[in-house]
Protein backbone atom coordinates (compact mmCIF):
# COMPACT_ATOMS: atom_id res chain seq x y z
CA UNK A 1 0.00 0.00 0.00
CA UNK A 2 2.82 2.38 1.21
CA UNK A 3 4.52 1.42 -2.49
CA UNK A 4 1.59 1.97 -4.64
CA UNK A 5 0.41 5.23 -2.56
CA UNK A 6 4.21 6.59 -3.32
CA UNK A 7 3.08 5.85 -7.40
CA UNK A 8 -0.38 7.58 -6.78
CA UNK A 9 1.45 10.84 -5.36
CA UNK A 10 4.24 10.83 -7.95
CA UNK A 11 1.19 10.82 -10.78
CA UNK A 12 -1.29 13.26 -8.69
CA UNK A 13 1.20 15.28 -6.75
CA UNK A 14 1.72 15.57 -2.73
CA UNK A 15 -2.17 16.66 -2.64
CA UNK A 16 -3.26 13.17 -4.03
CA UNK A 17 -6.41 11.81 -2.15
CA UNK A 18 -7.65 8.49 -1.84
CA UNK A 19 -11.16 8.06 -2.65
CA UNK A 20 -11.51 4.37 -2.33
CA UNK A 21 -9.37 1.03 -1.37
CA UNK A 22 -10.66 -2.35 -2.78
CA UNK A 23 -8.98 -5.76 -2.12
CA UNK A 24 -8.77 -8.05 -5.30
CA UNK A 25 -8.55 -11.63 -4.79
CA UNK A 26 -6.57 -12.62 -7.70
CA UNK A 27 -4.65 -9.94 -10.28
CA UNK A 28 -4.20 -10.97 -13.34
CA UNK A 29 -0.68 -11.95 -12.95
CA UNK A 30 -2.01 -14.38 -10.46
CA UNK A 31 -1.22 -12.78 -7.54
CA UNK A 32 -3.55 -10.75 -5.12
CA UNK A 33 -3.78 -7.44 -5.19
CA UNK A 34 -5.89 -4.29 -4.19
CA UNK A 35 -7.41 -1.11 -6.51
CA UNK A 36 -6.72 2.19 -5.28
CA UNK A 37 -9.23 4.76 -7.14
CA UNK A 38 -7.45 8.47 -6.25
CA UNK A 39 -7.50 11.97 -6.99
CA UNK A 40 -5.16 15.37 -7.32
CA UNK A 41 -6.20 17.68 -4.18
CA UNK A 42 -7.64 20.11 -6.18
CA UNK A 43 -10.30 18.15 -7.45
CA UNK A 44 -12.60 17.63 -4.22
CA UNK A 45 -13.10 14.76 -2.47
CA UNK A 46 -16.73 15.49 -2.31
CA UNK A 47 -17.07 14.77 -5.95
CA UNK A 48 -18.68 11.29 -5.71
CA UNK A 49 -20.31 12.25 -2.70
CA UNK A 50 -22.19 15.55 -4.37
CA UNK A 51 -23.18 13.06 -7.31
CA UNK A 52 -24.64 10.50 -4.32
CA UNK A 53 -26.38 13.30 -3.07
CA UNK A 54 -27.78 14.33 -6.50
CA UNK A 55 -29.23 10.64 -7.16
CA UNK A 56 -32.96 10.05 -6.43
CA UNK A 57 -31.72 7.38 -4.42
CA UNK A 58 -29.62 9.05 -2.39
CA UNK A 59 -31.87 10.55 0.27
CA UNK A 60 -32.64 8.32 3.52
CA UNK A 61 -35.78 7.81 3.16
CA UNK A 62 -38.67 9.45 4.97
CA UNK A 63 -35.93 12.39 5.75
CA UNK A 64 -38.32 15.54 6.16
CA UNK A 65 -37.11 18.55 3.87
CA UNK A 66 -35.19 21.37 5.33
CA UNK A 67 -37.79 23.66 6.88
CA UNK A 68 -38.23 26.71 4.51
CA UNK A 69 -39.00 30.08 5.80
CA UNK A 70 -40.41 31.08 9.26
CA UNK A 71 -41.94 28.34 11.23
CA UNK A 72 -45.24 29.06 13.34
CA UNK A 73 -43.81 28.59 17.10
CA UNK A 74 -47.12 25.86 17.22
CA UNK A 75 -45.02 23.90 14.48
CA UNK A 76 -41.42 24.29 16.08
CA UNK A 77 -41.73 21.09 18.74
CA UNK A 78 -43.54 19.12 15.62
CA UNK A 79 -41.41 20.08 13.36
CA UNK A 80 -37.93 18.93 15.72
CA UNK A 81 -39.54 15.79 16.52
CA UNK A 82 -40.56 14.95 12.91
CA UNK A 83 -36.56 15.22 12.31
CA UNK A 84 -36.09 12.93 15.64
CA UNK A 85 -35.45 14.93 18.11
CA UNK A 86 -37.46 13.49 21.62
CA UNK A 87 -40.39 15.04 22.53
CA UNK A 88 -39.51 16.51 25.58
CA UNK A 89 -36.34 17.83 24.28
CA UNK A 90 -38.12 19.14 21.65
CA UNK A 91 -40.71 20.59 23.86
CA UNK A 92 -36.75 22.35 25.93
CA UNK A 93 -35.89 23.49 22.82
CA UNK A 94 -38.63 25.31 21.52
CA UNK A 95 -39.62 27.08 24.74
CA UNK A 96 -36.03 27.97 24.98
CA UNK A 97 -36.12 29.71 21.78
CA UNK A 98 -39.53 31.27 21.75
CA UNK A 99 -38.34 32.89 24.72
CA UNK A 100 -35.99 34.66 22.62
CA UNK A 101 -37.66 35.69 19.26
CA UNK A 102 -40.25 36.11 16.36
CA UNK A 103 -41.34 32.93 14.95
CA UNK A 104 -38.17 30.63 14.63
CA UNK A 105 -37.18 30.94 10.86
CA UNK A 106 -35.47 27.71 9.29
CA UNK A 107 -32.08 29.91 8.74
CA UNK A 108 -32.18 30.76 12.45
CA UNK A 109 -33.26 28.04 13.31
CA UNK A 110 -30.10 26.36 11.94
CA UNK A 111 -27.51 28.86 13.76
CA UNK A 112 -29.34 28.39 17.42
CA UNK A 113 -29.19 24.82 17.15
CA UNK A 114 -25.56 25.33 15.52
CA UNK A 115 -24.33 26.73 19.10
CA UNK A 116 -26.23 24.22 21.15
CA UNK A 117 -23.99 21.60 19.94
CA UNK A 118 -20.46 21.01 21.29
CA UNK A 119 -17.68 19.28 18.90
CA UNK A 120 -14.08 18.63 19.24
CA UNK A 121 -11.74 16.99 16.58
CA UNK A 122 -8.71 18.35 18.09
CA UNK A 123 -5.60 15.94 19.19
CA UNK A 124 -3.69 15.77 21.84
CA UNK A 125 -0.05 16.07 19.83
CA UNK A 126 2.52 16.14 22.63
CA UNK A 127 1.30 12.50 24.07
CA UNK A 128 3.36 10.17 22.22
CA UNK A 129 2.22 7.69 21.56
CA UNK A 130 -1.03 9.47 20.88
CA UNK A 131 -3.98 6.49 21.87
CA UNK A 132 -6.88 7.17 20.11
CA UNK A 133 -9.78 4.54 21.49
CA UNK A 134 -13.04 3.58 19.15
CA UNK A 135 -15.53 1.77 21.67
CA UNK A 136 -19.15 1.25 21.53
CA UNK A 137 -22.01 -1.32 20.62
CA UNK A 138 -21.69 -3.53 18.42
CA UNK A 139 -21.75 -2.97 14.66
CA UNK A 140 -21.97 0.21 14.79
CA UNK A 141 -18.97 0.82 12.42
CA UNK A 142 -15.94 1.32 15.18
CA UNK A 143 -13.63 -0.83 13.26
CA UNK A 144 -14.57 1.15 9.65
CA UNK A 145 -13.91 3.96 11.15
CA UNK A 146 -10.67 3.34 12.76
CA UNK A 147 -9.64 2.57 9.50
CA UNK A 148 -11.33 5.77 7.50
CA UNK A 149 -8.88 7.86 10.12
CA UNK A 150 -5.99 6.18 10.01
CA UNK A 151 -5.85 5.95 6.22
CA UNK A 152 -6.09 9.88 6.75
CA UNK A 153 -3.17 9.73 9.03
CA UNK A 154 -1.35 7.54 6.93
CA UNK A 155 -2.43 9.83 3.85
CA UNK A 156 -1.24 13.00 5.61
CA UNK A 157 2.02 11.27 6.08
CA UNK A 158 2.92 13.05 9.49
CA UNK A 159 3.06 10.48 11.86
CA UNK A 160 3.86 7.26 12.27
CA UNK A 161 0.79 5.28 12.49
CA UNK A 162 -0.31 1.55 14.31
CA UNK A 163 -2.84 -0.63 14.60
CA UNK A 164 -3.86 -2.23 18.04
CA UNK A 165 -7.33 -4.51 18.96
CA UNK A 166 -8.60 -5.63 21.83
CA UNK A 167 -11.02 -7.61 19.20
CA UNK A 168 -10.18 -10.63 19.57
CA UNK A 169 -13.47 -12.72 20.22
CA UNK A 170 -16.00 -11.79 17.27
CA UNK A 171 -14.66 -14.06 14.62
CA UNK A 172 -12.67 -12.32 11.61
CA UNK A 173 -12.64 -9.25 13.58
CA UNK A 174 -8.57 -9.27 13.87
CA UNK A 175 -8.44 -10.83 9.89
CA UNK A 176 -10.80 -7.07 9.02
CA UNK A 177 -7.89 -4.89 10.78
CA UNK A 178 -5.09 -6.65 8.94
CA UNK A 179 -6.77 -6.53 5.61
CA UNK A 180 -6.83 -2.39 6.22
CA UNK A 181 -3.51 -2.45 8.21
CA UNK A 182 -1.91 -4.44 5.04
CA UNK A 183 -3.85 -1.72 2.88
CA UNK A 184 -2.25 1.15 4.56
CA UNK A 185 1.25 -0.73 4.78
CA UNK A 186 0.47 0.13 8.84
CA UNK A 187 1.97 -1.94 11.84
CA UNK A 188 -1.08 -3.71 13.60
CA UNK A 189 -0.50 -5.27 16.93
CA UNK A 190 -2.80 -7.88 18.75
CA UNK A 191 -3.56 -7.65 22.37
CA UNK A 192 -5.33 -10.75 23.58
CA UNK A 193 -6.29 -9.07 27.02
CA UNK A 194 -5.66 -5.78 29.06
CA UNK A 195 -2.02 -7.07 30.47
CA UNK A 196 -1.22 -7.41 26.62
CA UNK A 197 -2.37 -4.19 25.71
CA UNK A 198 -0.80 -2.02 28.30
CA UNK A 199 2.34 -4.04 27.21
CA UNK A 200 2.28 -3.22 23.79
CA UNK A 201 0.76 0.27 24.55
CA UNK A 202 4.37 0.73 26.23
CA UNK A 203 6.36 -0.77 23.75
CA UNK A 204 4.63 1.13 20.97
CA UNK A 205 6.89 3.20 18.84
CA UNK A 206 4.00 4.78 17.01
CA UNK A 207 3.00 8.56 17.16
CA UNK A 208 -0.16 7.92 16.71
CA UNK A 209 -1.94 4.46 17.85
CA UNK A 210 -5.90 3.55 16.85
CA UNK A 211 -7.25 1.10 19.66
CA UNK A 212 -10.03 -0.99 18.49
CA UNK A 213 -12.13 -2.43 20.96
CA UNK A 214 -14.69 -5.44 21.10
CA UNK A 215 -18.55 -4.11 20.23
CA UNK A 216 -20.36 -4.76 23.71
CA UNK A 217 -23.91 -4.88 24.07
CA UNK A 218 -24.91 -1.63 26.27
CA UNK A 219 -26.78 -4.44 28.72
CA UNK A 220 -23.85 -6.54 28.65
CA UNK A 221 -22.16 -5.52 32.21
CA UNK A 222 -19.76 -8.28 32.33
CA UNK A 223 -18.78 -6.97 28.20
CA UNK A 224 -18.70 -3.29 29.55
CA UNK A 225 -16.21 -4.57 32.96
CA UNK A 226 -13.51 -6.29 30.61
CA UNK A 227 -14.15 -2.98 28.30
CA UNK A 228 -12.91 -1.21 30.94
CA UNK A 229 -10.19 -2.83 31.76
CA UNK A 230 -9.20 -2.70 28.99
CA UNK A 231 -9.06 0.84 28.60
CA UNK A 232 -7.72 1.24 32.15
CA UNK A 233 -4.77 -0.76 30.31
CA UNK A 234 -4.70 1.58 27.01
CA UNK A 235 -5.17 4.96 28.78
CA UNK A 236 -6.13 6.35 25.44
CA UNK A 237 -6.37 10.35 25.37
CA UNK A 238 -8.97 10.28 23.15
CA UNK A 239 -11.98 7.64 23.22
CA UNK A 240 -14.67 7.68 20.85
CA UNK A 241 -17.85 6.41 21.39
CA UNK A 242 -19.06 5.08 18.24
CA UNK A 243 -23.13 5.30 18.23
CA UNK A 244 -25.22 4.80 15.28
CA UNK A 245 -27.71 6.94 13.75
CA UNK A 246 -30.07 3.94 13.06
CA UNK A 247 -30.28 3.05 16.99
CA UNK A 248 -33.86 4.02 18.17
CA UNK A 249 -33.54 7.18 20.86
CA UNK A 250 -34.10 5.01 24.07
CA UNK A 251 -31.22 2.65 22.89
CA UNK A 252 -28.84 5.59 22.23
CA UNK A 253 -29.88 7.09 25.04
CA UNK A 254 -28.78 3.76 27.00
CA UNK A 255 -25.50 3.31 25.26
CA UNK A 256 -24.60 6.51 25.70
CA UNK A 257 -25.08 6.86 28.84
CA UNK A 258 -23.04 3.18 29.72
CA UNK A 259 -20.17 3.63 27.55
CA UNK A 260 -19.63 7.14 28.54
CA UNK A 261 -19.21 6.13 32.04
CA UNK A 262 -15.91 4.47 30.94
CA UNK A 263 -14.89 7.68 30.68
CA UNK A 264 -15.06 8.34 26.58
CA UNK A 265 -14.77 12.05 25.74
CA UNK A 266 -15.95 12.02 22.23
CA UNK A 267 -19.06 11.04 20.61
CA UNK A 268 -19.08 10.15 16.77
CA UNK A 269 -22.18 9.28 15.01
CA UNK A 270 -22.37 6.55 12.19
CA UNK A 271 -24.21 5.48 9.48
CA UNK A 272 -26.20 8.71 8.94
CA UNK A 273 -26.58 7.80 5.36
CA UNK A 274 -28.65 4.57 6.84
CA UNK A 275 -31.38 7.00 9.05
CA UNK A 276 -34.38 8.58 7.68
CA UNK A 277 -34.04 11.50 10.58
CA UNK A 278 -30.72 12.46 12.64
CA UNK A 279 -32.79 14.81 15.63
CA UNK A 280 -31.87 11.32 18.24
CA UNK A 281 -28.22 12.23 18.17
CA UNK A 282 -29.00 14.87 20.29
CA UNK A 283 -30.44 13.20 22.93
CA UNK A 284 -26.96 10.91 23.32
CA UNK A 285 -25.35 14.86 23.33
CA UNK A 286 -28.02 15.92 26.15
CA UNK A 287 -27.02 12.39 27.98
CA UNK A 288 -23.59 12.73 27.78
CA UNK A 289 -22.54 16.33 27.44
CA UNK A 290 -19.71 14.98 25.74
CA UNK A 291 -18.43 16.70 21.84
CA UNK A 292 -19.21 15.52 18.94
CA UNK A 293 -15.75 14.66 16.52
CA UNK A 294 -17.12 13.09 13.47
CA UNK A 295 -19.60 11.53 11.74
CA UNK A 296 -19.62 9.34 9.11
CA UNK A 297 -22.10 8.28 6.13
CA UNK A 298 -21.08 5.26 3.99
CA UNK A 299 -18.53 2.14 3.65
CA UNK A 300 -15.91 4.03 1.65
CA UNK A 301 -12.43 3.96 3.33
CA UNK A 302 -11.24 6.71 3.97
CA UNK A 303 -14.06 9.09 2.30
CA UNK A 304 -16.92 8.78 4.23
CA UNK A 305 -16.23 10.64 7.36
CA UNK A 306 -16.83 14.38 8.42
CA UNK A 307 -15.25 15.85 11.43
CA UNK A 308 -18.35 17.54 13.27
CA UNK A 309 -19.09 21.05 13.05
CA UNK A 310 -21.64 22.72 15.23
CA UNK A 311 -23.34 23.89 11.80
CA UNK A 312 -22.89 20.61 9.73
CA UNK A 313 -24.89 18.97 12.92
CA UNK A 314 -27.42 21.33 13.07
CA UNK A 315 -27.55 20.70 8.86
CA UNK A 316 -27.80 16.48 9.24
CA UNK A 317 -30.89 17.36 12.32
CA UNK A 318 -32.93 19.56 10.63
CA UNK A 319 -32.39 19.00 6.56
CA UNK A 320 -31.37 15.48 7.13
CA UNK A 321 -28.06 13.87 5.26
CA UNK A 322 -28.67 14.77 1.90
CA UNK A 323 -28.80 18.40 2.84
CA UNK A 324 -25.85 18.50 4.81
CA UNK A 325 -23.49 16.11 2.74
CA UNK A 326 -24.46 18.86 0.00
CA UNK A 327 -23.57 21.85 1.88
CA UNK A 328 -20.56 20.06 2.75
CA UNK A 329 -20.06 19.41 -0.90
CA UNK A 330 -20.59 22.51 -2.48
CA UNK A 331 -18.22 24.09 0.69
CA UNK A 332 -15.34 22.35 -0.83
CA UNK A 333 -16.00 22.12 -4.23
N1 LIG B 1 -23.93 2.54 5.51
C1 LIG B 1 -22.89 2.61 6.32
N2 LIG B 1 -22.27 1.48 6.70
C2 LIG B 1 -21.21 1.59 7.54
C3 LIG B 1 -20.75 2.82 8.03
N3 LIG B 1 -19.71 2.58 8.86
C4 LIG B 1 -19.54 1.23 8.85
N4 LIG B 1 -20.44 0.62 8.07
C5 LIG B 1 -20.62 -0.80 7.80
O1 LIG B 1 -21.14 -1.40 8.97
C6 LIG B 1 -20.69 -2.75 9.06
C7 LIG B 1 -20.04 -2.98 10.42
O2 LIG B 1 -18.88 -2.18 10.45
P1 LIG B 1 -17.67 -2.49 11.46
O3 LIG B 1 -16.69 -1.40 11.27
O4 LIG B 1 -17.20 -3.89 11.33
O5 LIG B 1 -18.45 -2.31 12.84
P2 LIG B 1 -17.87 -2.57 14.29
O6 LIG B 1 -18.52 -1.59 15.20
O7 LIG B 1 -16.39 -2.59 14.27
O8 LIG B 1 -18.43 -4.03 14.56
P3 LIG B 1 -18.02 -5.03 15.78
O9 LIG B 1 -16.52 -4.98 15.89
O10 LIG B 1 -18.54 -6.36 15.34
O11 LIG B 1 -18.69 -4.52 17.01
C8 LIG B 1 -19.74 -2.96 7.90
O12 LIG B 1 -20.46 -3.55 6.85
C9 LIG B 1 -19.34 -1.53 7.51
O13 LIG B 1 -18.97 -1.41 6.16
C10 LIG B 1 -21.45 4.02 7.64
O14 LIG B 1 -21.14 5.15 8.01
N5 LIG B 1 -22.51 3.84 6.78
MG1 LIG C 1 -15.04 -4.03 14.90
Amino acid sequence: MAEAMQKVKAELGEGAVLLRTRSLELSLDGRAGFEITAAEESEPVAVPRAARAAAPAAPAAGAPPPPAGPIPSGQLVSCLVARGVDELLARRLAEAWQKKSRPADAEALLKALARLIPVRNDLALSHQPLVIAFVGPTGVGKTTTLAKLAAQFVLDGKMRVQLLTADTHRIAAVEQLEAYARLLGTDLRVGFDAAEIRRLREESEAQIVLLDTPGIGPMDDAGLRGLKGILEAARPHHAHLCLSAGMRTPDLRIAAARFAALGCDRLLFTKLDESGTAGQLLTALAETQLPASYWTCGQVVPGDIHAATGEGMARLILGGFSNAESAVATRTA
